[in-house]
């Protein structure tokens, strides 16, 4: 494990490997079965666009989550979900109630920079990311300027984001010709539902 520190208080454990290559391509195909990937709808910049990525939200009842003017009500746990959550709450040392499944089904899918700072995540939250498929490259920038940080996420890495982490960077996964499918899992923990929230400079 490799602990990164960012500024201001922020930090990253980098777990490289975490899932073994056999376990990662495992999971991989379950999830693909399990779980019932979407194309979501954002409203962008006054204008409505598809998300250029499936996803899922999967989590406890009543674990809500509200980004971009979407909000998504949790599907259940499945199988290979709890077991993974179970595994990484382990590693992380944190307890999580829910989980983002983003699935990019080629080098053309992306997620644009953010933060996870919604408010339902509450101040400093610890986000765990266990990425499986394809190797992609995953940017960190300050919000208020300062290096960028570049990490490559390969098949079965964990990514724990903690600390002021959401506070003071955003981060997104740049489109990369050539590159396979990968799915990436964001367990974290709903705090609480508060009322609907809505940025329009979310690129998500
Ligand atoms: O795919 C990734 O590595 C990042 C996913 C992410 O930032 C998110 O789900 O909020
Ligand atoms: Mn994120």
């Amino acid at each position: 494990m490799t602990r990164i520190e960012l500024l201001h208080g922020g930090f990253l454990l980098f777990h490289d490997p975490f899932l073994a290559p056999d376990e990662a391509s495992a999971a991989f195909d379950a999830l693909l079965a399990e779980v019932p990937f979407r194309q979501e709808t954002i409203r962008l910049f006054g204008k409505t666009i598809l998300q250029p990525r499936l996803s899922a939200w999967h989590g406890d009842p009543g674990a809500s989550y509200t980004y971009s003017g979407l909000s998504l009500a949790p599907n259940p746990w499945t199988p290979t979900l709890s077991a993974l959550r179970a595994r990484v709450e382990a590693a992380a040392g944190s307890t999580f109630n829910s989980v983002l499944v983003n699935h990019y089904r080629g080098g053309d899918d992306s997620m644009g920079k953010h933060a996870d700072d919604e408010p339902e995540l509450g101040t400093n939250p610890v986000i765990a990311s266990l990425s499986l498929g394809a190797r992609r490259r995953f940017v960190l920038e300050p919000k208020k300027g300062g290096d960028k940080v570049t990490l490559e996420l390969g098949e079965g890495n964990l990514l724990v984001m903690a600390g002021t982490t959401q506070h003071h960077y955003r981060h997104g996964v740049p489109k990369q010709a050539g590159r396979g499918p990968r799915m990436n899992l964001t367990f974290r923990r709903i705090l609480s539902t508060p009322a609907p929230h809505v940025s329009v400079e979310d690129p998500r």
